[in-house]
């Protein structure tokens, strides 16, 4: 007992002390953004090749580190929690442990057991042969990892470059996964082979019923080794894409469409590029740099922490070593300027944006073509450190009751301060019920909902709250 009080208080201790240290983690640099000042701090040091950073349901921020390391660092103290370290991961060259996902199952699922998926894609080696896969393994808070992994898509060929991959988590939870053309190059106008394609999957690896062709998970094709990927709150859909020497890409991904490799590089600007485009819908880049770049990660930055980045799209960039702020239009079919930041930190791979609205960066110096400074490689946190945050304070402001619970046909809710959308969420997060509440006291109607479990969502000027509601 007095061993575990000891252990407690210096787990405290230490706590307290690294809270302490990232409070005074010092200024790197710092930049305008407009008329704000953005400074670049690191929230962790000495790792090694960041591909993934994902901001977690848990609020922690998730990393995987190419040689195979999945973990959780503390965005309050940039202390790295170990996840696994997942045995068959081959790295060498490009190759390795790559993009991630981290999302709720079931977003009505509270402690004790929170309980997340967690996709990875990676390399492995099968009887000597390279290969790529994607697996889901189920994380439980308290406790880790539980269970093995599910191998939801294995046997995609691959090589020790060009193996993609990113992951993303659509709107309408479905799993975006991007695969390089493994230097296969005319099999990324093969419909029939997994490379050189943006592939779509439901969360058990099954083929959507709506992908473009049924019983095929290709959503896009004709990539060469596309490694950015987000999608927009108006669900529109854009990656980035490595070209050869010259250019690199930014891509609309719509449904069905052909993105061109290996017919057409960029633009269809030559002869023989115009026929083929014309020939087969070719999807042209919204914008391409030559000569290269090497863009990677891509985000999408709405906070208005930093009011000159809203509604545009970030990119980190590996060989020109840089943060690229590109604008979009209204229709979202163009981007009208293209303005880099945060230079003099190598190369950078890996970006997310809290809810908070900051901007974590991974580096990417270890990866076998950079040159590492001595602390490589890092997390930059990058913060308007003036902002502050008024919608996370009137967010505890919400409350509300829901009765009769369990409820038959129908439940009251009643709200202690005005709202202007009440949700009821399945299992899955979709919603089932909307209702306007007019007044303080509001009745869901439940009939048809199946028996089970649903979370019932208010939302309003004073922020947003979540119910469970169980349903007979
Ligand atoms: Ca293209
Ligand atoms: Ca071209």
């Amino acid at each position: 007992m007095m061993k575990t009080l000891r252990l407690l208080a210096t787990l405290l201790l230490l706590g307290a002390l690294a809270k302490q240290a990232a409070a005074q983690a010092p200024t790197l640099t710092t930049f305008a953004v407009g008329s704000t000042t953005v400074t670049a701090s690191a929230l962790a040091s000495n790792l090694t090749t960041i591909w993934e950073l994902a901001w977690g349901p848990d609020n922690f921020l998730w990393m995987t580190e190419r040689g195979g390391r999945i973990s959780r660092v503390d965005p309050a103290t940039g202390q790295v929690l170990p996840v696994v370290t997942i045995p068959d991961v081959t790295e060498n060259n490009e190759s390795g442990l790559l993009g991630m996902v981290v999302m709720e199952p079931c977003p009505m699922c509270v402690p004790p057991f929170a309980t997340y998926w967690v996709f990875v894609v990676y390399n492995y080696t099968d009887q000597g042969v390279l290969k790529e896969k994607l697996v889901r393994y189920t994380y439980r808070s308290p406790g880790g990892l539980f269970g093995p992994p599910l191998v939801l898509l294995d046997n995609i060929p691959a090589t020790t470059t060009h193996s993609g991959s990113r992951l993303l988590l659509l709107a309408d939870r479905t799993l975006l996964m991007s695969t390089g053309d493994a230097q296969l190059q005319p099999q990324a106008q093969n419909l029939a082979s997994l490379n050189g394609k943006i592939l779509r999957l439901n969360l058990d690896g099954t083929v959507p019923a709506d992908n473009p062709t049924a019983g095929s998970r290709v959503y896009t094709f004709g990539h060469r080794n596309p490694q950015g990927l987000v999608q927009l709150p108006n669900g529109r859909i854009y990656s980035s894409e490595h070209g050869p020497n010259n250019d690199d890409e930014i891509n609309k991904i719509e449904a069905g469409r052909n993105y061109g490799w290996p017919n057409v590089e960029g633009y269809c600007n030559l002869p023989a590029e115009a026929s083929f485009c014309t020939a087969n819908n070719v999807r042209e880049p919204l914008t391409t740099w030559t000569p290269t770049i090497a863009p990677a990660g891509l985000t999408y930055y709405n906070h208005p922490a930093i009011p000159g980045w809203q509604g545009s799209l970030l990119l980190a960039v590996l060989k020109d070593h840089k943060l690229t702020q590109l604008t979009l239009d209204a229709t979202g079919l163009s981007i009208p300027t293209r303005t880099d930041f945060l230079t003099g930190f190598g190369r950078l791979r890996a970006i997310c944006v809290s809810p908070a609205g900051r901007v974590y960066v991974g580096t990417s110096n270890r990866d076998g073509r950079g040159t590492p400074a001595a602390t490589d490689d890092r997390i930059l946190v990058l913060e308007n450190r003036a902002y502050l945050p008024t919608a996370t304070r009137a967010a505890t402001k919400l409350h509300f009751d829901v009765f009769p619970n369990p409820a038959h046909q129908q439940a009251t809710v009643q709200l202690a301060v005005p709202a202007t959308q009440l949700r009821v969420l399945d299992l899955a997060g979709r919603a089932v019920r909307l209702a306007s509440p007019i007044g303080l006291r509001t009745t869901l109607d439940l009939a048809g909902l199946r028996p089970g479990l649903y979370l019932v969502q208010a939302e309003g000027a004073a922020g947003r709250a979540t119910r469970r509601l169980v349903v007979e």
